[in-house]
């Protein structure tokens, strides 16, 4: 998670040499195709959380990577996914707002797919549409190959996407061992406009440590329950108070249902110590400080359902 994370405001246009770059570059795919943790790998940092649950992302997040040749601002995404509510339905709307904003669209098609027989999947094919629609440059990134071991199932994806005028940058790489992401950047760079950096360049997020201090408990949650429950769970900082040597955070963790509250908690009060634990750890990291970390439990009927119920989670 990054250090300097103030909402930063936009720097004015300066003097940069003409050959300098700098655009918005979205990370778009269906969920769990590993767009999260490519993020993070091009960052050198943990930005966004990553569990191999589908559907981790819930809300576009901007990141920065920022080079003496370049800008790149990233837009990570929610995985495109049938949408169930109008949780699912701002999740999707967050990607194809980012796929809109772009001025590159980096997409990710996961490899390791159970769902695929040759070729792309039926909802790959959907996104296909939607993203073959941009006049926006494309790199189509064929993840996850590490995972691959015959390398010739890549080619009726590519044979497709050439098809679709969707050839002109095709990329087998791994966002877990790196291998192939040089190459990447290489490639976004040369799609990227000229122009000068936008973000201060120690910038790495528009995001404050609150936001990232509530993704990192709902990781944790997400990573230590099953079912609907990290589905149905949002995480609010109520309090967040940076004490000279330790900061002290409390935070709600909504769940829609009674028996979501007694799943949160666990026998004893036990899973809820275990998830405090895993996030204070990861929080900790992330601030270099010493955090005291209280969690509270409480229900919110139906908030995936209801627009501002949702905005009262951080979801506009
Ligand atoms: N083996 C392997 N696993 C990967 C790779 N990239 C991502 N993963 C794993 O895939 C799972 C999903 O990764 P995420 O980065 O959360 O995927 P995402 O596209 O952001 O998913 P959503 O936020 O749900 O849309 C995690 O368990 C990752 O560790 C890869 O290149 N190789
Ligand atoms: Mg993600």
């Amino acid at each position: 998670m990054p250090k300097h994370t103030e909402s930063p405001t936009p720097k004015a246009p300066n003097a940069s040499p003409a050959a300098h770059r700098c655009g918005y570059v979205a990370l778009i795919g269906r969920p769990n195709a590993g767009k999260s943790t490519l993020l993070n790998a091009v960052l050198g940092q943990k930005v966004a959380i990553v569990t191999h649950k589908p559907q981790t992302t819930r809300d576009r997040l901007l990141a920065i990577h920022t080079t003496p040749q370049y800008q790149m601002i990233f837009l990570d995404t929610p995985g495109v996914h049938r949408p169930v509510g109008k949780l699912g339905r701002y999740m999707n709307e967050a990607a194809y707002g980012a796929l809109r904003e772009a001025d590159v669209t980096v997409w990710l098609i996961d490899m390791h797919d159970r769902n695929r027989a040759d070729g792309l999947t039926t909802p790959e094919r959907a996104l296909l549409q939607r993203i073959a629609d941009r006049r926006n440059p494309v790199i189509a990134v064929l993840n996850k190959i590490d995972l691959l071991r015959d390398k010739q199932r890549l080619l009726p994806i590519m044979a497709e996407l050439a098809a679709h005028n969707l050839g002109d940058c095709l990329l087998p790489l791994s966002a877990k061992t790196q291998d192939g992401l040089p190459v990447l950047l290489d490639e976004i760079q040369a799609r990227l406009p000229e122009g000068p950096a936008v973000f201060p360049d120690d910038i790495v997020s528009d995001k404050a440590d609150k936001y990232f201090v509530s993704e990192l408990v709902r990781e944790a949650i997400t990573l230590q329950t099953d079912k609907e429950v990290p589905y149905k769970t949002a995480v609010v900082i109520d309090r967040y108070v940076e004490e000279q040597r330790r900061t002290v955070i409390h935070a709600t963790i909504f769940v829609e249902r009674d028996s979501q509250k007694g799943i949160m908690i666990g026998k004893g009060g036990q899973r809820l110590v275990q998830i405090g634990t895993a996030a204070r750890a990861q929080i900790e990291a992330m601030l270099g400080t010493p955090v005291t970390l209280h969690l509270h439990v409480n229900v919110a009927p139906n908030w995936t359902a209801d627009p501002a119920k949702l905005r009262e989670m951080g979801y506009q």
